[in-house]
């Protein structure tokens, strides 16, 4: 499995408020998880571009939603529809959304509460929205936000796909003891089969790029994780 040719990636805003949230466009792809956890180095790696969205050592790095717009190579177009599309010379075009990590202590109450405000309009009211990719510290595992956040998702019937970050700071064995783990609690995951991630060394970024594509609308459904639409 390979990742698709992603021929432009571009900044389109970044917005602090729902009430200036970008015209809705091209189907979205929100990626959020607490602070640090790697979401802006994902987006990066994803978009294979060394600095489209700016990441840091310093958590709190990402403060508004920035969303960037990609068009992809025709290699998409065959991943979206399991290898039996034509030739067409270039593939869809898509959002990707970087969110505001949450769990960063140095936010003062009125930032945190302008931004819960902000995350829930997006999910609530965002038609074009697709799919919530929520991350998750391979290290850390999930904690009672991200189990929060995820049964969330699915009260307003937004799907949403775990990915596990930074996998390459993890040894095979407990990437194996990672799996086995996830395994036996994924009756309790509201979600499809999570993937494992490194946006450093590019590990499941292909796996994570067809749940994308296979996401979107129009293509082939993915056996794995149904996708339910979003009805907001
Ligand atoms: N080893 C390793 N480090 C990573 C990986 N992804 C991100 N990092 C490091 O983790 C730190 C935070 O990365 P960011 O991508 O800025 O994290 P973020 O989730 O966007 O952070 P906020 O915007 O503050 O919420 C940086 O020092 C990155 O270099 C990864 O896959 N592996
Ligand atoms: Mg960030």
């Amino acid at each position: 499995m390979s990742a698709p040719e992603v021929r432009s990636a571009t900044f389109v805003a970044e917005t602090r408020a729902f009430a200036s949230l970008p015209p809705v466009g091209l189907p979205e792809f929100a990626f959020i998880g607490r602070s640090n956890v790697g979401k802006s180095t994902l987006l990066n790696r994803l978009a294979a571009r060394h600095s489209l969205a700016r990441t840091s050592k310093t958590p709190g790095r990402t403060r508004g939603i920035i969303f960037y717009d990609l068009q992809l190579g025709e290699l998409a177009d065959q991943m979206r529809s399991g290898g039996n599309s034509g030739s067409s010379s270039s593939g869809p075009l898509l959002r990707l959304a970087d969110l505001p990590g949450y769990g960063y202590a140095r936010v003062s109450q009125a930032e945190r509460r302008s931004w819960q405000q902000l995350l829930e309009g997006y999910a609530e009211r965002r038609p074009t929205l697709v799919l919530f990719v929520v991350l998750v510290d391979a290290r850390r595992g999930i904690e009672e936000e991200e189990q929060q956040l995820l049964e969330w998702l699915a009260t307003l019937s937004i799907p949403s796909r775990l990915a596990f970050t930074k996998v390459d700071k993890l040894t095979a064995s407990q990437r194996g003891q990672l799996r086995d783990t996830l395994r036996s609690r994924l009756p309790r995951i509201p979600t499809g089969a999570p993937l494992l991630v490194s946006g450093q060394t590019g590990d499941g970024i292909p796996e994570l790029w067809a749940a994308i594509l296979r996401a979107l609308p129009g293509a082939a459904s993915e056996s794995a994780a149904p996708i339910v639409p979003n009805p907001h």
